[in-house]
């Protein structure tokens, strides 16, 4: 049985940012959150995490193009899989979670906040470099979006740490705009460093955004970001929960996957049963 917070569509008004923490978001770009999720409700999590790799789809879809695969010569890569939420409903429950949504609307100041799309994520341990997420900003993959008005929010399904390769963020790098320099798939931190260094006339200085089991983070989608090898004896779980912070817009000139769900004219809005509302005001 999922439990009664999962079940909940409540805001939980208590856990909500503070003014002082809006401020920060706003300025640094990223804000860690309170723990959401109680022990029973990240293992349940944890185990339907399992269950999306080994093909188990309970609502009889699967996930994005079926998801992460198996590689023989990649066998502890970080595992990504696109719109886990098609597949599994437990997953679903916690990336529409009202009081997530509501956060979300506080930080940018907006009234309704929609899901882009969920990436489920497990960095195993052992995999030294293929574990790496290389440094980028979100919105680099999300020009089909005329506003970068966009964030999201890392779930943390087991406790992320610096030790298992959390997610570090560069505070205010969101200020600066679009890099090109930026590539999640670059799995060489330093090379990309001084690229991005090269580019931004700045020095690549992150903080780790590290979590306990059931907590979350939110990095605006210009935030560079990026994260190092699992050390550690056990995988480093997450769930990414892309969010559309008020109603977003379709650049025509820009690609996406997303793009394939809706047939959408330049500044049409992406609304409607693919982009699912987890808060409105
Ligand atoms: O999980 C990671 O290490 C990176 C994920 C990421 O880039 C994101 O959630 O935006
Ligand atoms: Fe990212």
């Amino acid at each position: 049985m999922p439990s009664a917070a999962l079940l909940s569509a409540k805001v939980r008004t208590e856990l909500l940012p503070t003014d002082e923490d809006v401020r920060f978001y706003q300025e640094h770009g990223y804000w860690v959150g309170p723990v959401l999720f109680g022990a029973d409700e990240v293992a349940e999590l944890a185990e339907h995490q399992d269950r999306v790799y080994q093909g188990i789809h309970e609502t009889g879809r699967e996930p994005w193009r079926g998801g992460w695969k198996f590689k023989e010569n990649r066998p502890n890569e970080i595992r990504k899989t696109d719109n886990s939420h098609w597949s599994d409903r437990t997953i679903r429950k916690a990336v529409l979670d009202a009081t997530i949504g509501a956060m979300a609307a506080k930080l940018h100041g907006v009234d309704v906040v929609r899901l882009w799309h969920d990436q489920l994520l497990y960095k195993p341990s052992g995999g030294g470099q293929t574990g790496n997420v290389g440094w980028h900003q979100d919105y680099g993959y999300w020009r089909a979006c005329k506003e970068p008005n966009l964030t999201t929010v890392t779930l943390a399904v087991n406790a992320n740490t610096p030790e298992n390769g959390v997610i570090e963020s560069m505070p205010g790098s969101h200020k600066r705009g679009l890099l090109h320099a930026s590539d999640f798939f670059n799995q060489d931190l330093d090379g990309m460093q001084k690229k991005i260094e090269a580019e931004s006339g700045q020095e690549l200085r992150t903080v780790p955004m590290t979590l306990q089991a059931g907590q979350v983070s939110f990095h605006h989608c210009l935030t560079i970001h990026g994260s190092r090898a699992n050390m550690t004896e056990t995988p480093r779980r997450s769930i990414a929960i892309h969010l559309m912070c008020g109603t977003v817009h379709r650049n025509i000139n820009g690609k996406h996957m997303n793009t394939e769900l809706v047939d959408l004219k330049d500044g049409d809005p992406f609304v409607g049963e693919h982009f699912p509302v987890l808060y409105e005001a």
